[in-house]
């Protein structure tokens, strides 16, 4: 191998652990972002490779496991990842580098096409709560607000890293007229909002949602006062290792996201940031493949990889 190629290989090397920092210290965030922010510098040192060696596939699944790493309970990362370390295992490089490319594809395309179906969900002025900074979801609101039905948005806060600041930011610069609130503001607005629509990080085989914490209080609250709960779901958000949502782990990270060190002593502080989402309690899955309910998810999420895979 040239100087050249090799020092280009390098630098594809040096990005991709970027990229791995970047997801760990929640520079990037969000499930799909998460996923497509690991699978692009993954296909970049790929194609800087030069032709595949006995090396290749070992080094792949070295830097799939590493990205993997990052944030181990995100499932759409690990279902990329897994992508990628089988389409190599079959088909070598080129395979890899397919199945890297098909993802990229795959989680753009899907955002247009949920949108999409999403926005027909939402009627004429229509109140849309949600929560978190879902893409999916954000991408539903600024649909409908763009056909002109008159929506307004209400965002959670969202404890404690306060995405619902960059979900207000989005659809303010969208001009859909959206409020901000916190958290347990939920119920006393309920009153108010005629849908929820929320994204998903994972998706469990009967259908059970793994999304923010603080969803499945609100999915609590929506049924009471039945107010329908749309999950804004690529296909690849489906955790085919679960049946139910109890099988999905959930990530509990450090007790300094909500208080300052030191701050209070002697406390235990937990800090759980996703919860489990009933399959009863949700009105509909909107998929880039179609608006299924719980029973549909996992056969059109199958369909999908079974395309993806080839
Ligand atoms: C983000 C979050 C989002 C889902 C779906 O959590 O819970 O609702 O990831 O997002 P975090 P999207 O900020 O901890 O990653 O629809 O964009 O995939």
């Amino acid at each position: 191998m040239s100087r050249k190629a090799s020092g280009a290989r390098k630098d594809k090397e040096i990005l991709l652990l970027q990229a791995a920092r970047d997801i760990r210290s929640m520079k990037v965030r969000g499930a799909t972002a998460i996923a497509r922010h690991a699978v692009l510098p993954l296909l970049r040192w790929s194609r800087s490779y030069g032709p595949e060696d006995a090396t290749y596939r070992r080094r792949l699944v070295g830097f799939a496991d590493l990205l993997e790493a990052t944030r181990p309970t995100g499932v759409p990362l690990h279902n990329a990842m897994e992508l990628a370390r089988t389409a190599s295992r079959r088909g070598g490089k080129r395979g890899a580098e397919a199945a890297c490319q098909t993802f990229l594809e795959w989680s753009n395309t899907a955002r247009t096409e949920i949108a999409a179906l999403a926005a027909d969900l939402i009627r004429r002025r229509s109140t849309v709560l949600t929560h978190c900074n879902s893409q999916a979801a954000i991408g539903a609101i600024i649909e409908a607000h763009r056909l002109g039905r008159e929506v307004e948005a209400i965002a959670t806060e969202t404890r404690p890293w306060r995405q619902g600041l960059l979900t207000v930011k989005a659809l303010a610069k969208a001009r859909v007229p959206v409020s901000l609130i916190v958290d347990s503001a939920v119920a006393h607005f309920l009153a108010e909002v005629d849908v929820v629509m929320v994204g998903a990080d994972a998706v469990a085989r009967n259908g059970d949602v793994v999304n923010k914490i603080g969803t499945r209080l609100i999915a609590h609250a929506a049924k009471r006062e039945k107010v329908p709960l749309y999950v804004c779901c690529e296909t690849f958000k489906m955790d085919f290792r679960a049946a139910t949502g109890r099988a999905i782990e959930i990530e509990e990270r450090e007790a300094t996201e909500i208080v300052r060190p030191g701050k209070i002593r002697d406390v235990e502080v937990r800090n759980p940031v996703f919860d489990v989402t009933p399959a009863a309690l949700v009105g509909g899955y909107v998929t880039e493949r179609g608006v299924v309910g719980a029973r549909g998810v996992h056969k059109l999420a199958k369909a999908a990889f079974d395309a993806a895979a080839g």
